[in-house]
C-alpha cells in the first residue's frame, strides 16, 4: 500500500513492549539553584527504560523532588507509571502482536504530514494512558521512551522526527536566586563568558527590580535578558512586575498562580513587556485559550509539563500558525532528557534562545555524553544529536552508581 500515509516498514515497528523499568537516581547538582519555590542541591532523577522485540529506548520524567513546581512530585510519578500506566501499556501493547492491523486506529489527531504516522506505537501510548487523569509529566517519560524506541528501531533522529530545520540551537541560561547581588553579578558575568545567548533571571518578592538592574547593567542594553517568578506574585504587584519596563526584558515568565489567566491578562494589558506563560499551558488546548486571551504572547514550551512530545508538537504548531514565538523550557534535565529538547528546540517556530544549558550548567558529570557549547560561529549554542532516537547513549554504570533505590521492573503477567 505505497500511498498509505500511515505505512511503516514491518521491520521497524514495535510489536512488543516486553519490559518497563524505572531507575531512581540522585545526582548531585554543581551549585545549588534557587527558585522562588525552593532550593535544590541535588536532582533527583526518574528514569523510564523500555525494551521492546526491536530494541530499548530511554525516557527521563522531569517531576522535581516536592511538588512545587506543579502538583506532580517523583514519588507521585513513579507510583503512578508502576501502578497504572506501565501495567496498561504492556497490555495494550501486548495485543498488538500479529498483524499491522491490530494497532489502534485513533491515535493522532492531526493533519496530513502528520509526524505520528512514522511512529505508530509512541502516537498511541497517550489515547492509552487517557484514563489516567493528569500526571502529564509520568505519561511523557513512558512516551518519550517509547519514541526513543521506535526512532532507534528505524535509525530516525528525533529531530527528523520532529521536523528539526536546524542543526544548532541557541541556548540560554535560567540564574537562580543569588545570596547577594554580587554574588549574582559573578554567576551571571561566568555564563556571559561562556557565550550563553541569554540570561534568564528567577525572581520573587524582595529579589526583583535591584538585581534585574544590576544585571542589565552588567550585560548592557543588547545582552537578552528575561525573568521568571513562578507564581510568586499576586494582583497587587501589577503595578511593580510594569515597572520591569524600564529594563527591556524579552519577557516576563508566570508571575501568577497556574489557574490564573485573568491577572496575566491584566499584566499583560499594563506593561510593554511581554508576557510567557510556563506553568499554566498544560497543552495545546489551553495554549489557544491563553493567547487567544491576551494572558500569553510567547509560550514557554516543556515537554513533560504538556504529556509529552508529541503534544509539544502539536503546541508549537498552534503557535506558529499564530504568529507566537515559542522556546524550550527546562527542567534541570540530565542529558536523557536534554537532548530530545535540544532535538525538539531545532523546530521553526523556537524564535528565542530556550534553558537548553549545557551539562556543565547543572552537573559534573552526565548520566549521557555531555552537551558542550559551540565555539566561532557556533558560540552559546549546542549542536543537534542526529544519531537514531534522541542521539545520545545512557551510560549504564552511571545510573547504577547513582541509583538512590532498587530499579523498579513491569512486566506482563
Ligand atoms: C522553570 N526551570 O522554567 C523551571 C523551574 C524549575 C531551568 O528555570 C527540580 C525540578 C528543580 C524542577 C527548578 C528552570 C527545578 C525544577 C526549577 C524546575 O520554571
Ligand atoms: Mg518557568
Amino acid at each position: 500500500m505505497p500511498n498509505d500515509p500511515n505505512r511503516t516498514p514491518a521491520l521497524d515497528r514495535i510489536d512488543r513492549l516486553e519490559r518497563i523499568e524505572l531507575h531512581r537516581l540522585e545526582v548531585p547538582l554543581v551549585r545549588p539553584f534557587e527558585t522562588s519555590f525552593g532550593r535544590e542541591t541535588v536532582r533527583e532523577v526518574l528514569l523510564v527504560h523500555v525494551v521492546t522485540d526491536s530494541g530499548e529506548g530511554w525516557g527521563e520524567c522531569v517531576a522535581g523532588r516536592d511538588p512545587f513546581y506543579s502538583a506532580e512530585y517523583v514519588d507521585g510519578a513513579a507510583s503512578v507509571i508502576e501502578r497504572y500506566l506501565a501495567p496498561a501499556l504492556i497490555e495494550t501493547t501486548g495485543r498488538r502482536v500479529g498483524s499491522a492491523a491490530d494497532a489502534p486506529a485513533e491515535p493522532v489527531a492531526e493533519g496530513p504530514g502528520s509526524r505520528g504516522a512514522s511512529v505508530p506505537l509512541a502516537a498511541s501510548v497517550a489515547s492509552t494512558l487517557s484514563f489516567v487523569a493528569g500526571h502529564r509529566m509520568a505519561k511523557a517519560a513512558l512516551e518519550t521512551a517509547v519514541l526513543d524506541a521506535e526512532l532507534r528501531a528505524q535509525g530516525r533522529s528525533m529531530g527528523e522526527c520532529f521536523g528539526a530545520v536546524r542543526d544548532w540551537v541557541d541556548c540560554g541560561v535560567s540564574v537562580g536566586i543569588a545570596s547577594s547581588v554580587d554574588e549574582l553579578l559573578d554567576e551571571v558575568a561566568g555564563y556571559v563568558e561562556e557565550g550563553y545567548r541569554r540570561i534568564k533571571l528567577k525572581i520573587k518578592p524582595g529579589w526583583d527590580l535591584v538585581p534585574v538592574g544590576a544585571v542589565r547593567e552588567l550585560l548592557g542594553p543588547h545582552g537578552m535578558l528575561q525573568v521568571d517568578a513562578n507564581t510568586a506574585y499576586t494582583a497587587d504587584d501589577i503595578p511593580l512586575l510594569a515597572s520591569l519596563d524600564l529594563f527591556d526584558l524579552l519577557l516576563i515568565e508566570q508571575p501568577f498562580a497556574e489557574e490564573d489567566l485573568a491577572t496575566h491578562v491584566r499584566l499583560a494589558e499594563a506593561c510593554d513587556t511581554p508576557v510567557c506563560l510556563d506553568e499554566s499551558i498544560l497543552d495545546r488546548t489551553t495554549a489557544i485559550d491563553a493567547i487567544d486571551r491576551g494572558a500569553t504572547s510567547i509560550v514557554n514550551i516543556k515537554p513533560g509539563r504538556m504529556g509529552g512530545y508529541l503534544e509539544a508538537l502539536r503546541v508549537h504548531d498552534a503557535c506558529r500558525a499564530l504568529d507566537v514565538p515559542v522556546w524550550c523550557g527546562g527542567m534541570l534535565e540530565t542529558g536523557v532528557g536534554r537532548a530530545a529538547n535540544v532535538a525538539l528546540a531545532a523546530l521553526p517556530g523556537f524564535l528565542l534562545p530556550g534553558d537548553t544549558s549545557a551539562s556543565s550548567r547543572y552537573f559534573a558529570e552526565d548520566l549521557t555524553e555531555p552537551f558542550v557549547l559551540g565555539s566561532g560561529e557556533h558560540r552559546g549554542q549546542l549542536r543537534v544529536p542526529d544519531a537514531p532516537g534522541s542521539g545520545v547513549t545512557v551510560r549504564e554504570e552511571l545510573v547504577r552508581a547513582w541509583a538512590s533505590a532498587a530499579p523498579v521492573v513491569i512486566t506482563a503477567r
